[in-house]
């Protein structure tokens, strides 16, 4: 095997490089560590082994043989391309001219950027009724925003196809333990059946974790077992297969944990017979300027939900459904407020679109 290094501002994009140079499948990460370099910029390194064959493929035999066929085939896509550029332009200056002539949009537009919706989404959509009755009734175009936003949220349909594990993951503090409990009492108490659950604690960074999972497995009468490596956690998930729902508690970690999410990627990379379900837990009081940071470093964790925490600590949803606009990462539950296990729902949009209604209400 060889080791080779790939460097970007974040694990994910250094980590991607890796994957398009080489394919998911054909590496493993070796190691992962952020770095200061001379112009004063932090780093990451992603360390990776691949075979050497596909090391030699892969850096020395790209491009030997391309045929004049695919030289023409990428020339009219680049042709292609910049027309569509150029179309996108032209569209551009046409939306400008006409926003500057209606103020229906431009007030529209400025109560939904002060609400959290990026403009950038309400430009492509604004773009697309130029020429319709919508754009002349501010409640007419503040409906057809909503029903948009309404149809681009997707849920994730609660999966009863047991067994399975589901594994929480997410910024510091966001209710990721608390969540879990929560989750362990509805599958084992409060559903039409009981389910055997077992809860799994992968964070050895946090004093009193184990402690804390502990407390709530004890109330609950469910299994509870504390993992320090990948190796305990694999055999693990071998010995609890007679288990229907396997619940992965991991430790809270910032953008800049690199070794952290390193460490988290390997023991998603676990192999298991059953999937490993990725739920990124994001509190609702989230701040814009974090949301893009938060997706960056987490979707390398290849996330399958999403878990909204502290529904109950904010009136303002919309930098959620703009978070949710971009990144189309399917709802599964609503964590509302501390008490557990009563304040857990099953994500529903009406919910979550009548209070962003009722904060457009208010101006
Ligand atoms: N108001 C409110 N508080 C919550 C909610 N969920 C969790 N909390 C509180 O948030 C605090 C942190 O919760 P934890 O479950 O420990 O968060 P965590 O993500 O596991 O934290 P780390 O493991 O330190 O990353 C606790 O005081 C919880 O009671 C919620 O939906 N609403
Ligand atoms: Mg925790």
């Amino acid at each position: 095997m060889i080791n080779e290094t790939f460097v970007a501002s974040s694990p994910k994009e250094a980590y991607d490089q890796a994957v398009e140079k080489y394919g998911e499948d054909n590496i493993s990460l070796a190691g992962a560590k952020q770095i200061k370099y001379d112009d004063g910029v932090l780093r990451c390194e992603v360390i990776i082994s691949v075979s050497e064959d596909a090391f030699k493929e892969r850096t020395f035999g790209e491009n030997r043989f391309v045929s004049d066929k695919e030289n023409e085939d990428e020339a009219l896509l680049s042709e292609i391309s910049v027309l569509k550029e150029q179309l996108e332009l032209l569209k551009d200056d046409i939306y400008q001219d006409i926003e500057k002539d209606n103020s229906i949009i431009a007030e529209v537009k400025k109560l939904f950027i002060k609400k959290g919706i990026s403009s950038q989404w309400l430009e492509s959509t604004f773009q697309t009724l130029i020429g319709t009755d919508i754009i002349e009734d501010s409640a007419l175009l503040a409906s057809y925003l909503i029903e948009e936003i309404d149809e681009a949220l997707k849920i994730k349909e609660e999966d009863f196809s047991i067994p399975k594990i589901m594994m929480l993951v997410g910024p510091t503090g966001v209710g990721k333990t608390t969540t879990i409990a929560k989750l362990a009492a509805r599958y084992a108490y409060l559903l039409d059946k009981s389910y055997k659950v077992a809860l799994l604690n992968l964070d050895s960074y946090k004093v009193g974790a184990i402690e804390q999972l502990e407390h709530y497995a004890k109330i609950m009468q469910v299994e509870h077992i504390s993992i320090d490596s990948t190796d305990s956690f694999q055999e693990k998930l071998k010995e609890l297969e007679g288990y229907d729902v396997v619940l992965v508690d991991t430790a809270g970690m910032s953008p800049y944990d690199t070794q952290k999410f390193i460490q988290t990627v390997e023991y998603v990379k676990t192999e298991s017979i059953r999937k490993i379900e990725v739920n990124l837990v994001l509190s609702a009081t989230v701040k814009y300027e974090d949301m893009e940071d938060i997706y960056e470093n987490f979707s390398f964790l290849n996330l399958d939900s999403l878990i909204i925490s502290k529904f109950d600590e904010t009136k303002h949803f919309g930098t959620l459904l703009n978070f949710m606009l971009l990144y189309k990462l399917p709802m599964s539950y609503f964590s509302i407020g501390q008490e557990v296990p009563d304040d857990l729902m099953f994500a529903d949009k009406e919910f979550l679109l009548e209070k962003f209604i009722g904060d457009i209400d208010e101006g």
